[in-house]
């Protein structure tokens, strides 16, 4: 049972104190979460024979709202074709504390219950990102040592109350020339947000997979670079860090020609990876079917990538279905889209068998 712990505004809490907490609170008895979420693979059309077997996770963002709809509904519950669930929206700060020290975790609650039933993986997202926040933290102007003790506590709540599962503890801190994003948290606590959040994330769950997410960095360049710099000064240094999540927002048919190459740099520093948030979508619509098979290969290329490197434990789809407003492509970048495996009408794409060639599934 996850453990709310308002009263934890009320203090600092220094790395003593995080740590002396966990050990009360494990005292208490709270159930040890599997250890591993690359072997927690559940059947799924896509993963039951091969990948079960390889330790590999298919699974797909969903939103709240979008269950409501039996048609979605049943493709993302069936047992045989998704084994892991992110949240888009249910768990981003602005969800999660609209006000300081008041969690409201019933949105994603449904999701998570929705994995847990199913006995899918749910992947935590996000816990210090730039976006979603609410009022209470973008309007005060904070000190350092007070911004240091909101993340802490935010971090140390949300990871607490979903245990067991891979998190997305810092989410896309890097600029695309591989500088650091000067979002408020690095302005105001420079990089040492970074550690703060990872080892409050630690103490609130020891089990769980703690990443860094970031989009931009499929292939290798200044921003992957900068990724692998960032993990290996964490690693050095001896902060919690044990995934980086390669979202793999995408373009049909620019789709790095390298990404083995980056997931293999970014395994061997000694960390696993998962394709977290995938999705590849069409400056131009309608595509035609050259274009949609262009699709079809650019999926298998990023699956394939990640079936072939020992270390890359799942692909997570950003959404399933082009339906209206489903995807978050059109609204942020009007004109274009597509970019999902499964059409509006949840017709299976190419794309979608494009997963299953990179998966190396017979079809
Ligand atoms: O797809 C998500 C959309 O529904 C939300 O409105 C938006 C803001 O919370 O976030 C979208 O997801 C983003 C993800 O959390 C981080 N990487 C980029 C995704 C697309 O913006």
């Amino acid at each position: 049972m996850a453990v709310n712990l308002p009263f934890l505004r009320l203090v600092s809490l220094t790395p003593v104190l995080l740590l002396a907490l966990a050990v009360a609170l494990q005292a208490l008895g709270r159930a040890t979460p599997p250890r591993d979420s690359s072997t927690a693979a559940t059947p799924s059309e896509l993963n039951l024979a091969a990948l079960a077997a390889r330790k590999l996770y298919f699974g797909t963002a969903t939103n709240n709202v979008e269950l409501n709809d039996t048609a979605y509904f049943e493709i993302l519950d069936d047992f045989k074709m998704f084994g892991q669930i992110t949240p888009a929206k249910g768990m981003k700060w602005m969800e999660t504390e609209p006000e300081r020290g008041i969690y409201t975790f019933a949105q994603a609650d449904q999701i998570a219950q929705l994995a847990k039933q199913g006995g899918k993986l749910l992947r935590g997202h996000n816990c210090v990102w730039y976006n979603a926040l609410p009022g209470w933290v973008t309007n005060t102007t904070w000190t350092a040592p007070e911004l240091a003790e909101v993340v802490q506590e935010h971090c140390f709540n949300i990871v607490r109350h979903w245990e067991g599962q891979a998190w997305d503890v810092i989410n896309e801190p890097f600029n695309d020339d591989g500088t650091w994003r000067e979002t408020m948290w690095f302005n105001t606590l420079n990089t040492t947000y970074i550690p703060l959040a990872l080892h409050a994330a630690r103490v609130a769950d020891p089990h769980t997979k703690l990443y860094i997410n970031e989009y931009n960095i499929t292939g290798t360049g200044p921003k992957a670079t900068s990724m692998k710099n960032l993990i290996k000064d964490l690693k050095r240094a001896g902060v919690p860090v044990h995934g980086v999540g390669v979202q793999a927002h995408e373009t049909v048919g620019e789709v790095p020609t390298d990404i083995r190459k980056n997931l293999e740099e970014l395994v061997a520093l000694g960390i696993e990876v998962a394709i977290t948030e995938l999705d590849v979508k069409f400056n131009t619509l309608p595509p035609n079917a050259a274009g949609l098979e262009q699709q079809r290969r650019d999926y298998e290329a990023i699956v394939a990538a990640c079936a072939e490197v020992k270390g890359c434990v799942g692909v997570t789809v950003w959404d399933f279905t082009d339906k209206a407003s489903y995807s978050w492509i059109p609204g942020t970048f009007p004109g274009t889209g597509d970019a999902c495996p499964w059409d509006d009408d949840l017709n299976k794409k190419p794309a979608y068998y494009g997963i299953l060639d990179g998966f190396g599934i017979a079809r």
